[in-house]
C-alpha cells in the first residue's frame, strides 16, 4: 500500500523546524540560522520512499508580530493547521513553556487535525527528569496523539519518528514527481541562500530587516558555462546598508562568496554572483512591497 499526505511543522521561532525538514529530505530546501524568524514563507519539502510520499510544510516561527511582515508570517503558519493531515508541534527541549507556546496550543485546540508533539534539541540536555517535567506540562494542556523526542541536528530518533508519522496518513497517490524536492523555484532558493549568509553575519535588527531580490539570471555572453546571477540585498535604513557593505566592501564580498558556494552546490554549475545593496525604508510595513517580495497569502 502507498500512503501519502501533508504534515505541517509549526512552533516558535528557532526550535529547529527547518533543520528537521532538511535532515529528513537530506537536502537543504530551507535556510536555517541561530536568529529567530529565519523562515518567512511556507516551504514544502517532499519526502519519498518505496511506500510513501509525505509533503512536509515548514512554516515561519509563530511569534508576537511587530510588523506587517511578522503578521503575515504568523498567520501563514496558523493557516496550515486546517489544511493538513497531521500537525507536528515542535518545541525545544531546553526551553520552558512560554506564552507563545500557550497561544499555539489555543489554536491547536480549535482545529480537528491530529497533533504530535516533537521535542527537539535533546542533544543539548542530559537532564531527563527536567525533560519529562516539560513534556508533562505540555501534555496537561493538550491531548497530543504522541510525544517524540529528537535531535534534528544530529539526526537522533528521526528515523523512528518518520516511521511513526506514516501511521497518520491514508492510502493515496504521489502528489509530486519523485524527483521534486520542494515547491519553490530555484530563484527562491538562490535568494534564500543569500539571505542566510546575511543572517549568519549580522545582528540585532539587521537580519530581520533584510530581503533579497534576484534581479536577473543570465548566461555569460562570452563564457556560456558561466551563469550570471544579479541580486539586490534590500534593507530598511542607510545605517544597515553600511553594515551590509562593510569596510571597503568587505562584508558584501564575504556574503557573496559564501552564498556563491552554496548556490554552486544547488545548481551544480559555475556561477558569477553580482550583489548590490539598496534601502527601501520601512518595507516590512508596506503591503505593496510584501506582496512584491512574495510574502503574501499562500499555503
Ligand atoms: N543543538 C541543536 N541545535 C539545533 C537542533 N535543531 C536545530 N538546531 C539549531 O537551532 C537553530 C535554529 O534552527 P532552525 O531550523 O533555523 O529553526 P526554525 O524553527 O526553523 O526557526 P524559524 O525559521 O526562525 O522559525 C539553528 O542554529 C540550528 O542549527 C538540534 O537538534 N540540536
Ligand atoms: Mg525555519
Amino acid at each position: 500500500m502507498h500512503v501519502s499526505g501533508f504534515i505541517s511543522i509549526i512552533g516558535k521561532p528557532n526550535v529547529g523546524k527547518s533543520t528537521f525538514l532538511n535532515h529528513v529530505l537530506n537536502h537543504k530546501v530551507a535556510i536555517t540560522s541561530s536568529k529567530p524568524q529565519t523562515t518567512r514563507n511556507t516551504i514544502r519539502g517532499i519526502y519519498n520512499d518505496d511506500n510513501s510520499q509525505i509533503i512536509f510544510i515548514d512554516t515561519p516561527g509563530i511569534h508576537q508580530p511587530k510588523h506587517a511582515l511578522g503578521k503575515y508570517m504568523t498567520e501563514t503558519a496558523l493557516r496550515t493547521l486546517n489544511a493538513v493531515d497531521l500537525v507536528i508541534f515542535m518545541i525545544s527541549g531546553i526551553e520552558p513553556i512560554s506564552a507563545v507556546d500557550e497561544t499555539i496550543i489555543d489554536h491547536l485546540s480549535v482545529v480537528k487535525t491530529p497533533v504530535v508533539l516533537v521535542v527537539n534539541k535533546i542533544d543539548l540536555t542530559k537532564d531527563i527528569d527536567r525533560l519529562n517535567d516539560l513534556i508533562e506540562k505540555y501534555k496537561a494542556r493538550y491531548p497530543f496523539k504522541e510525544v517524540l523526542a529528537i535531535s534534528a541536528l544530529q539526526g537522533t530518533y528521526t528515523k523512528p519518528l518518520l516511521k511513526d508519522l506514516k501511521k497518520y496518513l491514508e492510502e493515496g497517490p504521489k502528489y509530486y514527481p519523485s524527483d521534486q524536492l520542494t515547491d519553490h523555484p530555484e530563484k527562491f532558493l538562490i535568494s534564500e541562500l543569500i539571505r542566510e549568509k546575511v543572517l549568519h553575519h549580522t545582528h540585532e535588527e539587521v537580519p530581520h530587516s533584510v530581503m533579497v531580490l534576484i534581479d536577473h539570471i543570465d548566461r555569460d555572453e562570452k563564457n556560456h558555462d558561466l551563469l550570471s546571477i544579479h541580486a539586490t540585498v534590500i534593507v530598511e535604513r542607510d545605517s544597515q546598508k553600511g553594515i551590509i557593505i562593510g569596510k571597503g566592501g568587505a562584508m558584501i564580498k564575504k556574503i557573496g562568496s559564501e552564498a556563491r558556494k552554496d548556490i554552486l552546490d544547488l545548481l551544480g554549475e559555475k556561477i558569477y554572483l553580482d550583489l548590490h545593496c539598496k534601502v527601501v525604508k520601512n518595507w516590512r510595513n508596506k503591503e505593496l512591497y510584501l506582496k512584491n517580495f512574495g510574502y503574501k497569502d499562500s499555503l
